[in-house]
């Protein structure tokens, strides 16, 4: 985050409560108190979610939306107020726009796959930027190539900040849809979104957001942020795996074919012809995630039982301590370093390959990322092979930037100053 935009940090904010809701985290690796920098991979459970979930596998469940009998009505109505707890958690103004998806790259691929395949054609433009996670450029490169559409990126400065001159150049009457992440899963750039969004809306495209790296971090409001679609994963935001979300307008979701065809998403099947149901069950074929639908739920309500702004200025404390930290270091080079940042530190060190750093960092209990974060074009454009990141979530500490720092202090006595 830049100054101006740091949200006021809470004296109150009480890290070590939260941390003991969160069993994993008193656990030791190679005989040290574990230190999860990962969060940006997934992120760690409370006792709130692993106990929802134990809820309903012990006493309500069973499959949704087919029975009559006592337990189908009771699981379907759990699972039902979790897609309006997600509706809620990003200000959706209705619940029937929330389609359960297997996480992020299902709602990308899927608005691809339908949205795509009913509007795009020959000669029409997509866009992305260079900030994205494969799941925001393969969707589209499979799209691309089966329509003969254009897929255009957005440049990035050496900061890593889109660069928006370019950004209107990509936008013409061709333009059809806007696909970008909310927040750089390789080196924590957050994106404009809300004015991207409206240049996209100027001339006419649609704008998508991977919401991945922000619905966890930082209060999301797709109303506010006037975008046509939003998604997020489960996992990455304190929930289970297996489960997420997609937002999209009802007017779209409603003009959209089917993404799979099978039980639940029909209105009425003949071997003539089937009908659909309306959206959003018309997107989700087949028994879905139940028991993670409703664990999502319990996440979610986690998240604003703390307070999204209190876990944003926390977080935003702890990233910038590690940034301080970490260039201080000698043969550092932090890469990255836009001005409204998320809670992502991506670094190189000139002694020691970052797959070196993360395993010998490992041995000291603490859990980074090495490699290329699955954004090849981040790591091209910014000249790195891979690099170590350190991703932080809301019960991260300043005393864990410490032992990663310690722990880089050892990287850098074994392979030289
Ligand atoms: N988009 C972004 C911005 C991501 O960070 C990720 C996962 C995805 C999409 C895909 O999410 P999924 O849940 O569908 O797999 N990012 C990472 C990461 O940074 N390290 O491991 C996974």
């Amino acid at each position: 985050m830049s100054p101006d935009s740091t949200p006021t940090l809470r004296p109150n904010y009480d890290v070590l409560a939260i941390r003991r809701d969160f069993p994993i985290l008193a656990r030791e690796v190679f005989g040290k108190p574990l230190v999860y920098l990962d969060t940006g991979a997934s992120a760690q459970k409370p006792r709130q979610v692993i106990r929802a979930m134990t809820q309903v596998m012990e006493e309500t469940y069973s499959n949704v939306h087919r029975g009559v009998h006592f337990l189908s009505q009771a699981c379907t109505d759990q699972f039902e107020a979790a897609r309006e707890t997600v509706a809620r958690f990003i200000n959706a103004p209705e619940a029937d726009e929330i389609v359960w998806t297997r996480g992020a790259t299902e709602a990308l691929n899927l608005v691809a796959a339908t949205w795509g395949r009913a509007n795009i054609g020959p000669g029409d433009r997509i866009v992305i930027s260079t900030l994205e996670h494969h799941s925001n450029i393969v969707p589209w490169q499979l799209l691309r190539d089966g329509t003969g559409a254009e897929l255009a990126v957005i440049p990035v400065d050496d900061a890593g900040e889109i660069d928006l001159d370019a950004y209107a150049g990509l936008l013409d009457g061709r333009t059809k849809l806007v696909s970008v992440t909310h927040v750089s899963n390789s080196i924590g750039t957050v994106l404009p979104i809300k004015q991207m969004a409206q240049m996209a809306h100027d001339k006419g495209a649609l704008f998508m957001v991977d919401g991945c790296q922000a619905a966890p971090h930082m209060p999301v409001d797709v109303q506010d942020l006037d975008v046509d679609f939003y998604c997020f994963s489960g996992h990455k935001t304190y929930g289970p795996t297996g489960i997420g979300a997609l937002w999209g307008r009802k007017t779209l979701l409603d003009a959209m074919p089917p993404y799979q065809g099978g039980g639940e998403m029909i209105a009425h099947v003949t071997f003539e012809k089937s009908t659909f149901k309306d959206a959003p069950h018309k997107f989700e074929a087949g028994t879905p995630a139940i028991v993670e639908a409703v664990g999502l739920g319990a996440a979610l309500d986690y998240i604003e039982a703390v307070g999204r702004d209190a876990i944003l200025a926390h977080e935003t404390d702890v990233a910038e301590y590690a940034r301080e930290r970490l260039s201080a270091l000698p043969g550092v080079r932090i890469v990255g370093d836009a001005q409204e940042r998320g809670a992502i530190v991506s670094f190189t060190m000139e002694q020691a390959h970052p797959h070196d750093i993360g395993t010998i960092i490992d041995r000291a209990g603490v859990a980074v990322r090495a490699g290329h974060h699955c954004a090849f074009p981040v790591m091209e454009r910014f000249d790195v092979g891979a690099t170590a990141r350190a991703s932080f979530g809301l019960y991260n500490m300043k005393s864990e930037v410490d032992r990663l720092i310690e722990a880089l202090d050892e990287v850098a006595e074994i392979f030289g100053r």
